[in-house]
């Protein structure tokens, strides 16, 4: 177990997992330039240590992330999309492209960008009470941090409009009926959840994961005939491997895989 407390952000490794917790629970974890910062140096870790293989990003206190903070005297009121350029955008690629599986664990107010940055998890859990809202359009902005794209892949055109052009906050429950999030547990067990979660997939073979993710983001952009061609050629990498040999292994010998990530 190795522990790095940053300024604004907590970094904690163990057994496979790495845990991002942002720290600045009496501003309901907004963003400023220096958690920016701080959250890529998180990631920089999890880049260095190659036993990693889910990272969880959770926030401190009652909220996960309250957007950017509107108060932070480095943001450029006149120049937003240097902002966006420089810390949001970098990361929200950098989630959805790394190959490690990442959890969203969103424990209370999730706004703007934050709720944004729930939405670049792999996958997303909440509190049943948890508080959702593309905040934006109450201020005279529109949803950045990816949620114009994540939002109607997620629930369709209709419903990202309303979230986004009403602002409307809607609770953990309703955003996994609306099939927005993975999952909406009881508040008191969420961070028990997502430990789990996170250790079930440590546990599975790393190589298919990280073909998953990379496999289900280019279907975005590819036609079917691509996507067969790429799902063939992932399979063809994917087959070489020592954990597909374990675990039809495992299968044909009736025991439990031991996955290596290799
Ligand atoms: O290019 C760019 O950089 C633009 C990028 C934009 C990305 C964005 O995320 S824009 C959207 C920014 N976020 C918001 O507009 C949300 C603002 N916050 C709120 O509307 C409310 O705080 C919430 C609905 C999220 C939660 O309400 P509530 O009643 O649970 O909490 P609260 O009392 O409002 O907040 C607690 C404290 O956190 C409070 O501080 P205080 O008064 O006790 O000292 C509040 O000011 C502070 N806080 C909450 N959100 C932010 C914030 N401070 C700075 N920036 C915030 N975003």
């Amino acid at each position: 177990m190795s522990r790095t407390e940053l300024t604004q952000v907590i970094y904690e490794s163990n057994q496979g997992i790495a845990k991002i917790t942002l720290n600045r629970p009496e501003k309901l974890n907004s963003f400023t330039t220096q958690m920016h910062a701080e959250i890529r140096s998180a990631l920089d870790l999890v880049d260095q240590d190659p036993s990693i293989r889910v990272v969880l990003i959770t926030g401190a206190g009652k909220g996960f992330c309250a957007g950017q903070d509107l108060a932070d005297p480095e943001l450029q009121l006149d120049n937003l999309a240097q902002t966006l350029e420089q810390n949001y955008n970098p990361l929200i690629a950098r989630l959805t492209s790394m190959p490690q599986v990442v959890i969203a664990a969103v424990n209370g107010v999730a706004a703007g960008a934050g709720f944004n940055l729930a939405l670049a998890a792999d996958l997303t859990l909440a509190g049943k009470k948890a508080s959702l809202t593309q905040a934006f359009i109450r201020i005279g902005l529109l949803p950045d941090a990816g949620g114009t794209w994540f939002l109607p892949k997620k629930v369709g055109l209709q419903k990202a409009l309303g979230l986004a052009m009403t602002g409307k906050k809607i609770s953990g429950e309703e955003a996994d009926q609306m099939g927005l999030i993975w999952k909406a547990v009881d508040d008191e067990s969420l961070m028990d959840e997502a430990q789990q979660l996170a250790e079930d997939l440590a546990a599975l073979p790393s190589l298919a994961l990280a073909e998953i993710k990379t496999a289900m983001y280019a279907a975005n952009n590819n036609t079917l005939e691509q996507q067969l061609d790429l799902e063939a050629a992932a399979q063809n990498r994917l087959g070489t491997s020592q954990d597909f040999r374990e675990g039809v292994s495992a299968f044909l010998e009736k025991r439990p895989a031991q996955f290596k990530g290799q």
